[in-house]
């Protein structure tokens, strides 16, 4: 007890991280913990300094004072900053006069880019980070730091990388008491009542973690937002948060609640089209840029789950983006518009899947070109598996935005281990057709004229930031295919567990096979085969496929899988929503007929009978059952995967992700024996060989009720 105080106070006396603190999961994958053997010797000989110009500015400062600590960590002293041989100069062409000399290739690195070279100058060998702009030399340096936490060679480095998106954003579902919606790693990391006297330090390692892979915008409140938040109070709460990020090249946005004028406005009305309105969001843009001159700008969710809107007006969404757009265009700040509406009623169209393109589509051109659409990856609501949205090409005068939810709110939520980097990825390239043939949702994106990506984060105030060491990789992941949309998730997963635990080979590669078969795994335990939204009411959590009885048909998983005694599924063809002609005709065609459907999703565009054969020569019944059983089997697999990964990793995070994996087991056959055992009440048929009959019966799984599950 003794010894271990002494440590800790040795440790805090010399910077050091502290050994016992050392594996909660707080540094993330930037732990710098030091090299060891080659690896080490080769950092040493590339990290003998840091050299810069004089008086950096403070993102430059930053950089290479992230460059000083995690090279200090890595090679476990002090970094020098004087040139020599091995030595790492940063800098732009301008603050770093010796570089001018190189005639480096800057210029379609834009603002945000960087190029990383190994060079001689005068005579010494060196390696150069070179930037337009600081930003640059930021996000050049965390990817310099990545080459030495992963091991990777130092030796004739030429990289050169900008980011292909211009907003790369986390929304934070965050309230202003503290709790989030949707949110599994505990309260808020905003500590909004404190703010703005109090600065937590962790602000700093929040605005690090992000810098490192690339994001650059931050949503800091809740879409279903409170007009609170557009008070002076919390502008200048806003603006104490604005300026710890800053340095790191993250701006901050607000949610904007639609009826703010009238409820802080002291307004008779929040129509967009009332002069007296307009001028109010002006004012409101002014006040806050005059505190906040780099704000982001607004974030609006309107007309939708209840929200307010203008719509409540008799005005298009169109035009209620406009008046906010029209307030923070002076200032060069933007409207981030969410397409994922869904009407208070139940609306006139049967299928909710429709609705964001119904809503949208014939608005194309209308939007102030400062607006940029939100649209949710898939047409429903961040199911484990969605076909992509159709909207995302489908409207070629007005930039899109991608949005993600990186947050587990339908995968598991805390406590399974389900990467989202394939999920991303498989997103990012399904082919919209909506130029010809490899329209990918990336090269949709990436061709927008204001391009970006918006992820709803997993982050709060736990020890480890996202409720568990797996799920940091989805926020790494999400920052960066952010950066690069046409990234190879597995790579990216490769270089997060590198630097998240050990860069040792025989750690990687069966870490990262375990990390890429999960999402599939998840799919396959809650909704195989394109099943979709069957997850208990309100807080997710568990199955709930039998819930019928809630006021309106759309928020019942029943109305969702259309279970009957012939099959299951729901018919988007022509004979039923047609759903399918909101895709390009070529995407169309395909989904029309079953046989040329995707496995993987056929249930969500038909309704397919029980002995229905599928490709695999199985009927529907038996490859639903047996897919249910193989979500469950991979769990199993993944435990033993993770036992045979012990000797590489530290004992709290190892133990945690045991743990976890023993509830995601219990779940994943929960899932199992009750979608298994409600579906059957409809196929009457038995269970194919290898899968085990249901531990209770259906009323037992029924009757489960979880009113204080997180997040809700
Ligand atoms: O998926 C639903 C969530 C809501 C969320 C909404 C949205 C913020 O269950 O919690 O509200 O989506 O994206 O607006």
């Amino acid at each position: 007890m003794r010894l271990s105080r002494l440590l800790l106070m040795f440790c805090a006396a010399f910077g050091l991280a502290s050994p016992v603190l050392a594996d909660d999961g707080y540094d993330l994958w930037l732990r710098y913990r030091p090299l060891s053997g080659t690896a080490l010797a080769q950092a040493e000989a590339h990290a003998s300094a840091v050299v810069t110009g004089e008086q950096p500015s403070a993102t430059l400062a930053a950089a290479v004072g992230e460059l000083r600590r995690g090279l200090g960590g890595l090679l476990g002293h002090p970094i020098g900053s004087n040139e020599a041989n091995g030595a790492i100069l940063i800098g732009t062409p301008r603050s770093l006069p010796t570089l001018a000399q190189l005639r480096l290739p800057l210029g379609n690195l834009g603002s945000e880019g960087y190029l990383i070279r190994s060079v001689t100058l005068a005579g010494r060998p060196v390696t150069v980070i070179a930037a337009n702009d600081d930003r640059g030399l930021l996000y050049g340096s965390f990817a310099l730091l990545r080459l030495f936490q992963t091991g990777a060679s130092l030796d004739r480095l030429d990289i050169v990388s900008a980011p292909k998106l211009m907003l790369r954003v986390l929304d934070h579902w965050d309230n202003l008491d503290g709790h989030i919606e949707r949110g599994y790693a505990g309260n808020s990391l905003w500590d909004w009542w404190k703010l703005p006297n109090y600065k937590d330090p962790r602000y700093t390692d929040y605005a690090r973690a992000n810098a490192s892979i690339g994001i650059n915008g931050a949503v800091l409140n809740n879409v279903n937002a409170v007009a609170a938040s557009l008070t002076p109070d919390y502008i200048a709460k806003t603006k104490a948060l604005a300026d710890v990020f800053r340095p790191w090249g993250i701006k901050v946005y607000l949610s904007a609640r639609f009826t703010a004028p009238m409820e802080i406005g002291g307004l008779k009305t929040a129509d967009p089209l009332d002069p007296a309105v307009a001028a109010w969001w002006k004012a409101k843009a002014d006040e806050i840029y005059s505190a906040i001159p780099d704000f982001g700008g607004f974030l609006v969710k309107a007309n939708s789950e209840g929200q307010p809107g203008p719509q409540d007006y008799g005005r298009t969404h169109a035009d209620g983006a406009n008046v906010l757009a029209d307030a923070v265009r002076p200032h060069g700040g933007i409207v981030m518009y969410r397409a994922f509406v869904y009407a208070a009623q139940d609306s006139h169209t049967v299928d909710r899947t429709k609705q964001a393109y119904e809503s949208f589509k014939p608005l194309d051109g209308k939007f102030a070109q400062n607006v940029i659409v939100q649209v949710k990856n898939g047409p429903l609501d961040f199911q484990p598996r969605e076909p992509v949205s159709p909207l995302i090409g489908a409207m070629p005068k007005t930039p899109l935005m991608l949005e993600v939810q990186i947050t587990k709110e339908y995968l598991g939520q805390a406590t399974h281990a389900a990467y989202l980097g394939p999920l991303f990825e498989e997103i990012l390239r399904w082919d919209t057709f909506a130029k010809g043939r490899g329209t990918t949702v990336a090269k949709v994106l990436e061709g927008e004229r204001i391009s970006g990506i918006a992820g709803v984060a997993n982050i709060g105030n736990d020890r480890d930031w996202s409720g568990s060491t797996f799920n940091q990789a989805d926020w790494y992941a999400f920052g960066r295919l952010a950066w690069d949309p046409e990234a190879s998730s597995q790579r990216i997963a490769e270089d997060w567990a590198a630097m998240t635990f050990t860069p040792d080979p025989a750690f990687v590669k069966p870490v990262v096979a375990m990390m890429m078969a999960s999402r599939e795994a998840a799919v396959n335990y809650m909704t195989p085969l394109g099943l979709t939204h069957i997850m208990a009411t309100g807080h997710h959590y568990g199955p709930g496929p039998w819930v019928k009885d809630l006021a309106r048909a759309e928020w019942n998983p029943v109305h969702y899988h259309q279970a009957d005694a012939i099959g299951i599924g729901v018919d988007r063809t022509v004979s039923g929503t047609d759903a399918i002609h909101q895709y390009a005709p070529q995407i169309a065609k395909q989904l029309a007929n079953p046989k040329t459907t995707p496995d993987n999703l056929i249930l969500w565009f038909h309704h397919i009978p029980w002995d229905y054969r599928m490709k695999s020569g199985r009927t529907l019944w038996d490859e639903l059952a047996l897919h249910y059983q193989a979500g469950v089997d991979q769990v199993v697999a993944m435990q033993r995967q993770w036992q045979a990964l012990k000797p590489f990793v530290d004992q709290e995070r190892y133990e945690k992700t045991e743990a976890f994996l023993a509830i995601q087991l219990h779940e994943a056959e929960w899932w199992r024996d009750a979608c298994l055992a409600y579906f059957q009440t409809f196929a009457k048929r038995p269970l194919p060989a290898g899968v085990p009959a249901p531990a209770h019966p259906l009323s037992y799984y029924e009757a489960l009720q979880y009113p204080y599950a997180p997040g809700h």
